[in-house]
């Protein structure tokens, strides 16, 4: 991509709207647009980031055996009285009438939709286990939306649904969303830790959520700094297997939310210097709620021994949208964002440094079309800004690997490759920094 012909509506000035590190970079760096509270249009940069997380979450549910599907936001208010959630949802439920008078909301959650569909086909334990997910905006009328991506209104969501015969069943489907998660967040560049946590409107006993440590945080943490340490299963990890040790592994070291913790346990069981009370990022929450949606709308299936019993369900979320956001509070310097390599909007920039000089000129449309041609996804800042607005660009947005071309290098046949993680600089042929970028 040119920069010249791309739509970067970089903002010079930081806005003051933005209270937090990674909503005021978002907008500056052309990422977002705040069309009314809590509602946004993502721009290009910005949605780029969004699809490769998404795209993470999806490859990491395909592996632990979660089929996508996609369900609508507009949600049937009589499916939810079903449940008897419609009254119970309150304010935040945001409710529609369309011209036939029907009553319809735009969905904050989809236990009840897929519940609905899970009781119109399956009918017998031979097709279970069944976990299906899908990806979809989903809309709650918070009372302070704020710190733009991190609490939204509109925001979007990985759900996850799992339908098991029996409670040991779903266990097991629990477990292996449980390491799934520890897999999609690790591979996004984040330490999220599992902490036991309250349930909530969705209901159920056994609850995790998996919180990015941060200052800006909006949860309150308790945990054993061990927790830090522990290592994310591999890709080899086999989820038709036992998971049992990994989850006992996880959830034997103290990490709770506030909402649950337990503070004689603590004093107990973590030794002083390991104690840590601090804040942090909900990013995901997995639920087990047994009976709870089955029970009232009727969603039986036949076990072996051909009696009806209403299936043992969970529900698994990950905040995708408020992904981007936690990911620049981890990862940022005073200059701007540093994005994992995983989720950057682009792997590479070619800074021409004298845009109009023939020789950077030539060298850097060959390193573009190069570069390119392999697959490399890389922005050229092909611009009339000068080297240094060219620097605060490249950084500001988070690339990162930098190629400077410059015409005092390219005089000794070289470019400079920088990386933008932590600073370092190589001057390296552009024939190296191709390798280097393709291998
Ligand atoms: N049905 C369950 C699991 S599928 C559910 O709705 N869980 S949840 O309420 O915990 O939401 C899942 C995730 O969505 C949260 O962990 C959080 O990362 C994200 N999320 C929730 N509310 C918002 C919001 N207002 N703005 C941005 N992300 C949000």
């Amino acid at each position: 991509m040119r920069l010249s012909r791309f739509f970067l509506p970089i903002l010079k000035e930081t806005p003051k709207e933005a209270e937090i590190v990674s909503h005021r970079l978002m907008l500056r760096a052309g990422m977002l647009r705040q069309e009314a509270a809590g509602i946004y249009a993502w721009l290009p940069l910005g949605l780029r980031v969004l699809k490769k997380i998404e795209q993470i979450v999806r490859e990491e549910q395909n592996r632990a055996g979660a089929i996508e599907c996609l369900m609508p936001t507009l949600q049937l208010a009589d499916l939810w009285r079903e449940s008897g959630r419609y009254d119970a949802y309150g304010p935040e439920m945001l409710r529609i009438t369309d011209r036939h008078k029907r009553e319809l909301l735009y969905g904050p959650t989809n236990e009840e939709m897929i519940t609905e569909i899970f009781r119109s086909y399956v009918r017998s334990y031979k097709n279970l286990p069944l976990n299906l997910y899908h990806i979809q905006w989903k809309f709650r009328d918070e009372q302070r939306p704020r710190f733009g991506v991190m609490r939204g209104r509109e925001f979007l969501m990985k759900d996850a649904y799992s339908f098991d015969i029996d409670e040991a069943a779903a266990r097991k489907s629990y477990n292996r969303m449980f390491v799934a998660y520890l897999r999609t967040f690790a591979r996004m560049g984040l330490k999220a830790i599992p902490m036991r946590a309250e349930t909530g409107p969705i209901g159920g006993d056994l609850s995790h959520e998996f919180i990015v440590l941060a200052d800006t945080g909006e949860s309150g943490v308790f945990c054993d700094s061990d927790v830090l340490n522990l290592p994310v299963p591999g890709d080899d990890v086999d989820y038709d297997g036992d998971l049992t040790a990994i989850i006992k592994q996880w959830t034997s070291v103290y990490a709770a939310t506030e909402d649950v913790h337990d503070a004689e346990r603590f004093e107990r069981e973590v030794p002083a210097e390991k104690k840590l009370n601090t804040r942090g990022i909900e990013v995901g929450q997995i639920f087990y709620f047994g009976t709870k949606y089955s029970d009232k709308m009727k969603a039986l299936v036949a076990g072996p021994d051909g009696v009806d019993a209403p299936i043992h369900g969970g529900s698994y979320g990950v905040g995708v949208s408020r992904l981007v956001g936690a990911i620049i509070e981890a990862c940022h310097d005073e200059n701007g964002i540093k994005w994992p390599e995983a989720v950057a909007p682009f792997r590479a920039a070619i800074l021409n440094l004298k845009q109009g000089a023939a020789d950077t000129d030539a060298a850097c449309e060959a390193l573009y079309k190069e570069l390119s041609a392999k697959g490399v996804d890389v922005l050229y800042d092909d611009t009339d800004q000068r080297a240094g607005g060219k620097f605060a660009t490249a950084d500001l947005i988070g690339i990162p690997w930098q190629i400077l071309v410059g015409p005092k290098g390219l005089a000794d046949g070289t470019v400079e490759l920088k990386r933008r993680a932590d600073g370092s600089r190589e001057n390296v042929t552009p024939a190296e920094a191709v390798a280097r970028l393709t291998t």
